[in-house]
């Protein structure tokens, strides 16, 4: 039987692939969410304290869910040990030029394309496929960088020539904060922006990806030929449903 297509080739081949945020350093609640239906998780490791170890338990406990790790900053040692603990791919935040976005693929890619280490890990079943994993890693690990800052949208040409970057994937919010128009995701010159760097990333062949809270903001990012989607996060999703139940009991009247 032949091995389902892994997360990296389904992202290069346009795949719609819909996931959401797991920023609980919880293995219990990346479960549920893993058995949820989405296509991929998005693991959190920028805005939210999970530690290495918490993010391999969390993967661990996806299974056969994809996890992609978004890193706290392009550093190479935490590009190479989400890589290591398993990781599909990894999101980096904050990757404004082509310089930048060359040095991440860099450190996650095996030489010749890169300079990426070479240890046991989870990633190569604790030492038991070394050689295969080598082989074939390159291959099948996703760069997803972030496009979230007005220099990013400057730079956003050179940035989608870079060999190995797979997808862009747009943080609206920090974006928005560097024009200085924080969460103003309507704003004209916002729009402008998000567009632009949409249609550079879609001509170059790209795949584009895309954060929101809600399906309604998603859909129209559907729409407009985005592929990559996280669609809200666990605490959120924690923090609606139960302030939802708290106001309906308490406020109910006989
Ligand atoms: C942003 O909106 O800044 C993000 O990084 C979303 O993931
Ligand atoms: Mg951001």
């Amino acid at each position: 039987m032949k091995n389902p297509p892994d997360f990296r080739s389904r992202l290069r081949a346009g795949e719609r692939l819909i996931g959401t945020i797991a920023s609980l350093a919880s293995p219990e609640a990346t479960e549920i969410l893993a058995t949820s239906g989405y296509d991929w998780l998005f693991l959190e490791s920028e805005h939210a304290p999970t530690s290495p170890l918490e993010l391999q338990r969390m993967m661990m406990a996806a299974r056969d869910v994809p996890c992609v790790i978004r890193l706290p900053n392009h550093a190479e040692i935490e590009i190479k040990r989400a890589l290591d603990m398993g990781a599909a791919g990894i999101i980096v935040p904050q990757v404004n030029t082509a310089e930048q976005a060359a040095a991440v693929v860099a450190h996650a890619k095996f030489p010749p394309e890169g300079r990426r280490g070479v240890g046991v890990s989870r990633a190569n079943g604790y030492g038991d496929y070394v050689g295969p994993h080598v082989a074939h890693a390159n291959a099948r690990s996703a760069v997803v960088v972030q496009a979230e800052h007005i220099d990013a949208v400057h730079h956003i040409e050179d940035i989608v020539k870079v060999p190995g970057v797979d997808c862009v994937f747009i943080g609206p919010y920090d974006l928005s904060a560097s024009m200085h128009k924080l969460g103003q995701l309507d704003d004209p010159e916002v729009i402008e922006a998000i567009g632009h760097i949409a249609a550079v990333t879609k001509a170059a062949g790209l795949a584009l990806g895309f954060f929101a809270t809600s399906p309604e903001l998603v859909l129209p990012r559907l729409a407009e030929g985005f592929t990559l989607v996280a669609c809200g996060v666990d605490t959120l999703f924690l923090r609606r449903e139960a302030q939802a139940v708290s106001a309906r009991l308490k406020n109910a009247q006989f």
